[in-house]
C-alpha cells in the first residue's frame, strides 16, 4: 500500500499544463452521468443476471438468444443517452491539445460509442462496440447502427426481472448479410476469458509506454487487462490521476484522487 493520493487540483493542473501526451483510461463511471448503468452499481443487472453471466462465450454458446436480448436492449437504450459533460471536457481538451501540437488518447473500456459523438477522435475501444457485429463464420466485423437489429428481436429484451419472453430461433437472429455466408452474428465485445485484440492491445500499449500523464476515469479497476493499465503507467514514475466516486483496488498506485461524479470534476482539471 502506497502513500496517500493527492487531491490538489492545482498541483494537478500545473502537471498537465506541462504534459505532452496524454492517456485518459475511462469506464462505465464516465457514462454513468449520461444514465448508463454501471456494471457493478445499481442497475447493473439485467432480469435476474450479471455481465459475469450474460458477457461471455458459453452463455452465448448455450443461449444466443438471451444474450441477444440483452445486447439489443442496450443499443436500443442509448438511442436516447447522449455524451455528458466528462465526454465532452475529454473531447474538447483532446482538441486543444492536438492544435498546440501535443497528444490525447483515450482508451476507453465502453461499448456505448459516446467518447466518438462528443467528438473524442483518437480513441481505442478495450472492449468492443455494442455498434459492430462480428460473423462466427467468416469473421467479419461490421459497422451496425439498424434498430431493431434484427425484426425478431423488435420490442424484446425487457430487463424485467419477471421477463419470460420466448427465445428467438437462431434463424432469426442477426446473420451476416453476405449472401454467400448468412452466418450467425455476435456483438462485437470482448466477453470474459477472452483475449482482447491484439492490433487494440499493441496501440494501448504504446500510448501507456509514451504517456507522461495518465488519468483513470469511472473504473472500478477490477477487470483484467485494463484494470493494470494505469498501476503499470504509476510504476514507471508517470503521474496518474483517478477520476471516481470511491476509491478502488488501484486508487493506492496513484499520485491523485478525485472524489465525485466525473461530469463535475473533470470540466474543472481538464479546462
Ligand atoms: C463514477 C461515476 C461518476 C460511477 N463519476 N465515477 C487476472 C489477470 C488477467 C485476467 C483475469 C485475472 N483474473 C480474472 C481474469 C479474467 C477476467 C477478469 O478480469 N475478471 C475479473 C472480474 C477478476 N478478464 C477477462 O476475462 C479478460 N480477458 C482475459 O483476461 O483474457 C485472457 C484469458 C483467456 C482465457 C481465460 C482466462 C483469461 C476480458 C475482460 C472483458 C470484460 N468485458 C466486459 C463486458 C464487455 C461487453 C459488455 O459491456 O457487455 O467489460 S465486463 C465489464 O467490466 C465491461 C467493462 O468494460 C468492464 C469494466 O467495468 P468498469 O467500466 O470498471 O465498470 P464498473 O461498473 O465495474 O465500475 C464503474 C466505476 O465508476 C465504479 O468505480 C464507480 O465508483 C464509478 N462511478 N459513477 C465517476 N458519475
Ligand atoms: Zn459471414
Amino acid at each position: 500500500v502506497g502513500p496517500i493520493p493527492s487531491a490538489d487540483m492545482e498541483a494537478f493542473r500545473k502537471i498537465l499544463q506541462k504534459a505532452n501526451s496524454v492517456v485518459i483510461l475511462t469506464g462505465a463511471g464516465v457514462s454513468a452521468e449520461s444514465g448508463v448503468p454501471t456494471f457493478r452499481g445499481a442497475g447493473g443487472l439485467w432480469r435476474t443476471y450479471s455481465a459475469q453471466n450474460l458477457a461471455t462465450p458459453s452463455a452465448f454458446r448455450s443461449n444466443p438468444s438471451l444474450v441477444w436480448e440483452f445486447y439489443h436492449h442496450r443499443r436500443e437504450n442509448m438511442a436516447s443517452k447522449s455524451p455528458n459533460n466528462a465526454h465532452k471536457a475529454i473531447a474538447e481538451f483532446e482538441h486543444r491539445m492536438t492544435k498546440e501540437g501535443r497528444h490525447v488518447s483515450v482508451i476507453t473500456q465502453n461499448i456505448d460509442e459516446l467518447h466518438q459523438r462528443a467528438g473524442s477522435v483518437n480513441i481505442l475501444e478495450l472492449h468492443g462496440s455494442l455498434f459492430k457485429t462480428r460473423c462466427l463464420k467468416c469473421k467479419k466485423v461490421e459497422p451496425n447502427h439498424d434498430s431493431p437489429i434484427c425484426e425478431a428481436l423488435r420490442g424484446k429484451g425487457s430487463p424485467s426481472p419477471n421477463e419470460t419472453g420466448e427465445l428467438v430461433p437462431e434463424s432469426l437472429l442477426p446473420r451476416c448479410k453476405l449472401t454467400s455466408c448468412g452466418g450467425l452474428l455476435r456483438p462485437h465485445v470482448v466477453w470474459f476469458h477472452e483475449n482482447l485484440d491484439s492490433a487494440v492491445m499493441k496501440k494501448a500499449d504504446e500510448e501507456l509506454n509514451s504517456c507522461d500523464l495518465c488519468l483513470v476515469v469511472g473504473t472500478s479497476s477490477v477487470v483484467y487487462p485494463a484494470a493494470m493499465f494505469a498501476p503499470q503507467v504509476a510504476e514507471r514514475g508517470v503521474p496518474v490521476a483517478e477520476f471516481n466516486m470511491e476509491t478502488t483496488p488501484a486508487t493506492h498506485h496513484f499520485g491523485f484522487h478525485f472524489s465525485g461524479p466525473c461530469g463535475e470534476l473533470l470540466p474543472k482539471a481538464l479546462a
